[in-house]
């Protein structure tokens, strides 16, 4: 079958079920955008906002140019098709294809370095996005950066000639081309999902920089001050892995082969902190909401959508369902995520812009009983020890501190020790020692003994806590006799 590209494009005709972007950009155009971190979620997120605002507004001087960082597959995805793309939009209702082509190139930096260094450095790329994933960033327990990380080691010894191979190092690096090339100002905008982000890869590229000989130590730091701003986000969209049965759903729509298909739910939410160093595409044009202070947005979704959804995800693989909408069509599983949203999340909770919490929580829930994404409990499950301390972690801490038993909290916990100690998949950075710690033991009193003791993730007050410790085990055992 003919692939989905430049020349093969005008062949399609808008339909109910497919929708085309109105131009596409000029062979030869400069990015506007270097994006770290090409994924599923990039494509089916940003780059759709970007088009929507590039199509609302004529502007056209923010195509983007992908990074992949760790693999090929996405270049060699994208670059036959000249970067277009299908996003398959998922719903109970039925499918809808949705062709984005604001993705002009994509780069493998191990081949490709020294076009990435050009983009970097030239002053028409104003704004760097990233989605490198929690474990992506190599931050310590306490946020800051891992400079004993051998990838942010390397980066930090390779000098300012060598290649990096860490998202921090990769940015860094790239700032001090852009300086040594007359040093144009530079927006950072962190699409991950961490409480303050945009904070956090400040921090993080700051103390990259700390780490590097004095001079230049001083000059990216001054460089850091003056003329590059980190705004903070909240993103939101449900993207599981592509599968062989969406992208031959593609093809009946389009016609076409697309091999770079991604998959997502109808609902998109993008929310970003006004704070620009350089000027940026008209994203509230594409749906985006611009706002002075993403802090309540970010902790409602971090604590709601992504708390229930790793909840939903240990507790319902535990339980034997492959997917999160079986896992909601499970009532002890669906109560478990109910329990959580009303009685332990919604208490920290500030509102944002006069958002009803509960309504918020209801949506979530009906979200995830979306029949059409089949998105697996395992992808979900992947990375606990990164994820847990952002979603459930500093829910738990704050009802702690509130005087109350966040039970429904603890039970998301729990839930995540008992799939440590299953034999369910396990595919975390911190998977050897976790296994070592917890895999096959059968005492729940040993398996949370033994979690709770790694400090990275549990810091050291949560292991002091006799309360929750005592609740970890009767649900551990509640979970393992299941
Ligand atoms: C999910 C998120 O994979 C996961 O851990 O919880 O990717 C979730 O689908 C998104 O954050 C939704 O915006």
């Amino acid at each position: 079958m003919t692939r989905l590209d430049r020349t093969s494009f005008p062949t399609l005709a808008p339909r109910a079920d497919l929708v085309l972007p109105a131009h596409l950009p000029e062979q030869g155009a400069s990015s506007g955008i270097v994006h770290l971190g090409i994924g599923a979620f990039h494509r089916a997120h940003q780059a759709v906002i970007t088009q929507r605002a590039i199509e609302a507004t004529g502007d056209d001087s923010w195509w983007i140019t992908g990074v992949t960082q760790r693999s090929a597959s996405v270049r060699d995805q994208l670059a036959p098709q000249d970067g277009l793309y299908t996003v398959l939009e998922k719903s109970p209702e039925g499918s809808r294809a949705h062709v984005i082509g604001t993705v002009r190139e994509v780069l493998f930096p191990a081949e490709q370095q020294e076009r990435l260094d050009a983009l970097l450095a030239d002053p028409a790329l104003r704004i760097v996005t990233l989605t490198v994933t929690e474990k992506g960033y190599r931050r310590r327990g306490d946020g800051r950066l891992d400079l004993e990380d051998p990838l942010v080691a390397a980066d930090i010894a390779g000098g300012s000639g060598a290649a990096p191979v860490s998202a921090v190092g990769r940015l860094a690096r790239g700032m001090q081309g852009r300086i040594r090339a007359g040093g144009a100002p530079l927006t950072v905008v962190c699409c991950d999902n961490l409480t303050a982000n945009g904070e956090v890869l400040s921090r993080l590229v700051r103390d990259f920089a700390a780490a590097l000989p004095a001079a230049e130590a001083e000059e990216l730091t001054a460089y850091l001050d003056a003329h590059v701003r980190f705004p903070s986000t909240m993103v939101d969209r449900i993207v599981p892995a592509t599968t062989e049965a969406d992208r031959a759903e593609g093809r009946g729509i389009l016609g076409l082969e697309d091999a770079g298909l991604v998959v997502a739910e109808p609902f998109l939410q993008w929310v970003i902190e006004g704070d620009f160093a350089t000027d940026r595409p008209a994203w509230e044009q594409g749906g985006a909401q611009i706002t002075q202070d993403v802090a309540p947005f970010e902790l409602m979704k971090l604590r709601t959508l992504n708390g229930a959804h790793s909840t939903l995800a240990y507790l319902g693989a535990l339980r034997g369902h492959e997917t999160i909408s079986a896992a909601v069509g499970d009532p002890q599983v669906l109560q478990a995520a109910r329990d959580l949203i009303a009685e332990d999340v919604i208490p920290t909770l500030t509102a944002p812009d006069g958002t009803d919490l509960v309504a918020y929580g209801e949506t979530v829930l009906e979200r995830f009983a979306n029949p059409a994404l089949a998105h697996r409990t395992v992808q979900i499950a992947m990375d606990g020890s990164q994820k847990l301390p952002l979603r459930l972690l500093g829910t738990l801490r704050d009802r702690r501190a509130g005087g109350a038993e966040p039970r429904a909290a603890a039970v998301g916990v729990a839930a995540w020790m008992a799939y440590i100690a299953s034999d369910l998949p396990l595919d975390d950075p911190m998977a050897t020692r976790l296994a070592d710690l917890a895999r096959g033991r059968t005492d729940p009193r040993v398996i949370v003994e033994n979690l709770l003791g790694v400090q990275e993730i549990f810091g050291e007050d949560l292991p002091e806590d006799t309360w929750l410790r005592s609740t970890l085990r009767d649900e551990v055992a509640r979970l393992r006799a299941r």
